[in-house]
């Protein structure tokens, strides 16, 4: 297997327990876990460099303002954007989503106007759609699934239609570990000339993505998924798309003149950064991008292949342990969902704990999936680059013991 195992001591909270028993944490589609190198640029900020940025009227108001820049770089390189200026800091992937909606779609949306999402969608790209619709009266209709829990591609042409203005779809699901038909879902956008948009919030902190060579008009990714801080998340956006885009927040830093009814912008990116920016956080994800790019995004994905196959194979084992989402690696991330025979996913999480695994029990922010499958929670594992296969058997042996509480055959 790809031995990451060294990593594991870059990353302090590692070293807690739960319960009295090491910490094994499965949690991490929820958020990552953040390595030194991250906490200490966060800190080395706030005790070196502490000012606010674009003001440029002392020193340390440049060197804060070189740093926050600086990390607008390292993020356009790590993603190969055309230019360190396509690169928008947000909030987080549901901010940037949002930002999109009512910085285009609110323009650009009339009735009758279709914007195509999936059926295994985040609330995230799912509700800032429906508020938009609302505004607009253009309508929302879902690429489904297939048996394999795959989006069915099969028809793409009929739903993404005349009529469609907006393609988003994720790049990889949170609760299935799909991997989304990214090339298909742009290439149908494009037949119809709609804007395609990739949410990245699970796919850019697993797989090296190359947003030129993906060819869509937008990427969303928050940092904290990537062993970055939380309260700074990315839109990456194709430069002629952010030029027609309006802003979504008015306010400070976003302006080139205000006057007493009209404003005009600041150049992109600056007209969609309204306010104090989260300069510490950003710089946090500057140092994290670093970190990811010395492991190597393929060494990234080769770990989380091995390790997941691992899991498929263990949780397989399991009698009456039903897995959610596509058994071939190749195909999906390293987010694991399961059912075990009639045990409620909370109390799989409540006695895993008792043995220091840390798993998400619930819908995991995605009820339309939900629904479609016939379900109202899953038990979820996720790994990343610190997770080792020991931690599978201590899952597996966790849940076990639920069976054994639980009287599960
Ligand atoms: N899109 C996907 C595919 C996600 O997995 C998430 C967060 C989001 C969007 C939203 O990201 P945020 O940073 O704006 O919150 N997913 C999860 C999860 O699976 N458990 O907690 C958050």
């Amino acid at each position: 297997m790809t031995d990451l195992s060294h990593l594991r001591k870059d990353f302090p909270i590692l070293e807690r327990e739960m319960n009295g028993k090491p910490l094994v944490y499965l949690d991490s589609a929820a958020t990552s876990q953040k390595p030194v190198q991250v906490l200490d640029a966060v800190d080395d900020y706030y005790r070196r460099l502490n000012a606010n940025v674009h003001r440029g009227a002392y020193q340390l108001g440049e060197e804060a303002t070189d740093a926050y820049e600086g990390a607008r770089a390292k993020v356009a390189g790590f993603i190969n954007a055309a230019s360190d200026r396509e690169v928008v800091f947000t909030r987080s992937t549901t901010a940037a989503i949002n930002h999109i909606g009512y910085g285009w779609g609110l323009y650009h949306l009339k009735p009758g106007d279709r914007i195509v999402i999936s059926h295994m969608e985040h609330h995230a790209n799912v509700v800032p759609w429906q508020l938009i619709t609302r505004h607009t009266g253009a309508e929302l209709a879902y690429l489904p699934l297939t048996e394999d829990y795959l989006v069915d591609t099969s028809r793409i042409d009929e739903v993404v239609d005349g009529r469609t203005k907006i393609v988003s779809i994720s790049g990889m699901s949170n609760v299935l570990g799909t991997i989304g038909p990214v090339a298909e879902a742009v290439a149908a956008a494009r037949a119809v000339g709609a804007l395609a948009i990739v949410d990245g919030a699970q796919l850019v902190p697993h797989c090296a993505v190359d947003v030129q060579s993906m060819g869509a008009d937008f990427v969303a990714f928050s940092a904290h998924k990537m062993l970055g801080p939380t309260g700074v998340g990315v839109l990456w956006g194709r430069m002629d798309r952010l030029e027609e885009m309006e802003p979504a927040e008015g306010g400070g830093e976003m302006i080139r003149d205000v006057d007493f009814t009209e404003s005009t912008w600041a150049e992109v990116p600056h007209k969609f950064e309204a306010g104090t920016p989260p300069i510490a956080q950003a710089i946090g994800l500057g140092a994290a991008v670093d970190y990811l790019s010395a492991i190597g995004m393929d060494a990234v994905r080769q770990h989380e292949i091995e390790i997941t196959r691992y899991a498929l194979e263990k949780l397989s084992e399991i009698p009456q342990l039903t897995i959610y989402g596509p058994m071939d690696p190749a195909q999906r991330g390293a987010a694991v969902s399961f059912t075990l025979g009639d045990i409620h996913p909370h109390d799989l999480a409540t006695i895993l704990d008792q043995e220091g695994v840390a798993i998400r029990a619930g819908h995991h922010c995605a009820k339309p999936l939900m629904r479609v499958l016939g379900l109202a929670a899953t038990a979820r594992a996720s790994f990343y680059v610190y997770n080792v296969p020991e931690e599978v058997d201590t899952l597996v042996a966790g849940l076990h013991e639920a069976r054994r509480i639980f009287g599960v055959a």
